[in-house]
């Protein structure tokens, strides 16, 4: 794009829209006037048992306090305070299961619910601090095990339903979970598929080696028959489901353990990013109301992401419900039974606020549309974007085809570790420009850095622009589960000296200087808004005894953003060379992580192109695996590698 193009490309609010919006510009004044006041301000959107002494406590840098001293329960704040404030009586969730079953649960009924898992999981033995493992579809029982932890002070941790055996154990164990919850099997196109049968192999799978995991609690969902080992083995209609529908909460330091979730980072090891509690629900609070404007009582909210990722922590759960949203929860894939299926839900519960990834509008555009032309989706006020950069042509045909070429779209940047949206336009305030996040929320400050630290000049859209954020703020990670070094280095390291937190984002201010992310700069791939590293997809394949070595890079992809493509070397044992063992390694890689990091391409090669210090130079495969130009090879040990690497591509 070119910067013209920036300048004029601009979408102003509407007066209307302006004139009803829950955030206004004064915002941006309070926040830079005073921004632990600010803050402080937003906290009060929340029950306090006990109010903080102090707002934010940052002596002991790069690990916060904030609201140290101040005691809440995160549950009772989604749950019973609107009960208590008289809206027992609205629907918090309108679940939607795949097969075409329906729920619509109120706030009494989840309160009742969330109360007897609450008293269950007490009975169970567990106790605040303890970790609780949680592996499930999107079914309503999923948002009450959250919430029933929450509410109990235990560590939950939400492992992806999608993920394999072997990445669940290995979470579990990280976390010593002593509880896993889990469903009998998932909807997945029609099928039924087993889960309870992979916690078995999880826990059977590293053989003698023991876990922490007492009991495994089953929801019944597909009816597929399950392993089952009995004392250890819990069904939740069984348990649960008898449980006192009375239980009341107890209040937590806002500093306590609320959630790990893992993520990807530059090795095979994934990180487990702790959050804690009032600081990361007083900013989910806050974005949520100001950034989707939501309207407590009017709208209809519904965020499409699976409660695997931090979207589903931080707005299906956690943001929504403390604003007493009510929102639509699916179970299942967008084209399941038709590419119809969201367009009909929307619909049906007349959705004014819906909150997607960049890789299914481009999806969506594939499909063309005629599929949403064929519904009335009037009922949309507001469009969110999240999860990667979303490319303005797709921005463009969200607004126009979705959005009746009117409402406002949200383009939200933030990570695992920030827990909340940090970058993004507000509605009613910001004129957006298609593809960009356009600025720091209120009471968020974020810098774009060249390597040394400086600022990067408005317009200077050459320049390698490093995204960082130079001040805390409430919902940011409190470190990595079991190695705080890990967390000093990833994140505090780059820019040691002046104490700001690395991204590992790309950025750039166009001559307006307004921001645009332009996505990671490290060894993590972004794979349909997944974070995916190249090294955990690497040792899946070296895993392979056919494999000596292997490379993989994130190449441009129209539909999933980037697409795995890996180079591979293989040992004097491997069989076959051809299709058949591209075949297996790609299953191999699903199997060992999840059907997420499928390569989308593997070439055996008869070499891998590094340095002199002996680095895979990812850089150029990236180029081979785009069809581009080689850019400088002047660091490599024998050029003419790619000479074969590109026979074997063609
Ligand atoms: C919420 C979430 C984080 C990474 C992040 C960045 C990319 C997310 C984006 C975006 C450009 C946006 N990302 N939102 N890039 N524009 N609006 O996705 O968390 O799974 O941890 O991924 O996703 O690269 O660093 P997570």
């Amino acid at each position: 794009m070119t910067e013209t193009a920036d300048h004029r490309d601009s979408y102003p609010p509407s007066a209307e829209f302006a004139a009803s919006a829950n955030a206004d510009a004064a915002l941006y004044e309070r926040a830079s006037a005073d921004r632990e006041a600010f803050w402080a301000e937003q906290a009060s959107r929340l029950h306090w048992h006990q109010p903080w002494d102090q707002v934010l406590d940052w002596s002991d840098a790069p690990v916060a306090k904030w609201f140290a001293g101040g005691r809440l329960n995160v549950a009772y704040n989604c749950v019973d305070r609107h009960v208590l404030d008289g809206h027992g009586d609205q629907v918090a969730i309108h679940w939607e299961g795949e097969p075409g079953d329906s729920r619509a649960i109120t706030y009494r009924e989840l309160l009742a619910e969330v109360s007897r898992a609450a008293n269950y999981l007490t009975e169970l033995g567990l106790a605040a601090g303890d970790r609780v493992a949680i592996y499930m579809p999107m079914v309503p029982e999923a948002v009450v095990a959250m919430l029933a932890c929450a509410r109990l002070g235990l560590t939950h941790s939400v492992v992806f339903a999608g993920f394999s055996p072997t990445a669940l154990r290995q979470r579990v164990d990280d976390a010593s979970a002593r509880l896993i919850i889990t469903t009998d099997g998932q909807w997945r196109r029609g099928k039924a598929a087993p889960l309870k049968e992979a916690v078995d192999e999880a826990l059977f799978a590293n053989g003698d080696v023991p876990h922490s995991v007492e009991h495994v609690l089953v929801v019944r969902r597909t009816e597929i028959e399950v392993p089952w080992t009995e004392g250890r083995d819990l069904w939740w209609h069984e348990t649960v489901a008898q449980a006192s529908p009375e239980h009341e909460a107890q209040p937590f330091d806002a500093e306590h353990p609320l959630f790990i979730l893992y993520t990807s980072g530059t090795t095979g090891k994934p990180k487990g990013i702790l959050h804690t509690s009032g600081g990361y629900l007083t900013q989910t609070s806050y974005t949520h109301h100001n950034v989707f404007d939501h309207k407590a009582g009017q709208d209809v909210y519904w965020c499409t992401a699976d409660i695997g990722w931090v979207t589903g922590h931080s707005y299906i759960v956690y943001g929504p419900l403390s604003n007493r949203a009510t929102q639509v929860v699916y179970e299942g894939t967008p084209n399941f039974p038709d590419e119809h299926r969201h367009w009909q839900i929307v619909e049906k519960y007349g959705v004014s606020i819906y909150y997607t990834a960049p890789t299914l509008v481009r999806t969506f555009m594939k499909w063309g549309r005629e599929i949403p032309a064929a519904h009335d989706l009037s009922s949309i006020r507001l469009l969110g974007s999240v999860g990667e950069p979303i490319n303005p042509e797709a921005w463009r045909w969200y607004r126009d085809v979705i959005g009746a070429g009117a409402v406002p779209i949200v383009d939200t940047w933030w990570q695992t570790e920030t827990g909340s949206i940090m970058i993004s336009p507000l509605p009613g305030v910001t004129a957006t420009k298609p593809g960009a996040a356009m600025a720091p929320l209120p009471g968020i400050s974020a810098l774009v850095v060249d390597e040394e630290g400086k600022p990067v000049q408005r317009g200077e859209t050459e320049a390698n622009g490093y995204l960082v954020l130079d001040q805390p703020w409430p919902s940011m990670l409190r470190g990595i589960w079991g190695d705080m070094e890990r967390y000093r280095a990833t994140y505090w390291e780059r820019y040691a000296e002046q104490g700001w937190y690395f991204a590992g984002d790309g950025a750039k201010l166009d001559a307006d200087g307004d921001l645009w992310v332009l996505g990671r700069v490290d060894d993590v791939m972004n794979v349909s808004g997944h974070r995916i590293s190249t090294a955990e997809v690497e040792s899946a394949l070296v895993g392979h005894s056919g494999v000596a070595e292997a490379a993989v890079v994130g190449a441009s992809d129209e539909t999933t953003g980037q697409g795995i493509v890996a180079f591979v070397i293989l040992t004097a044992e491997a069989k076959d060379t051809g299709t058949a063992l591209v075949d297996e390694l790609k299953a191999e890689v699903a199997r060992e992580i999840s059907p997420i990091a499928r390569p989308r391409e593997i070439h055996v090669v008869p070499e891998l192109p590094k340095t002199r210090s002996g680095k895979i130079m990812r850089r150029l495969l990236r180029d081979v695996a785009e069809g581009r130009e080689l850019g400088d090879t002047s660091t490599l040990v024998d050029p003419n590698v790619f000479e074969a690497i590109r026979a074997t591509k063609a």
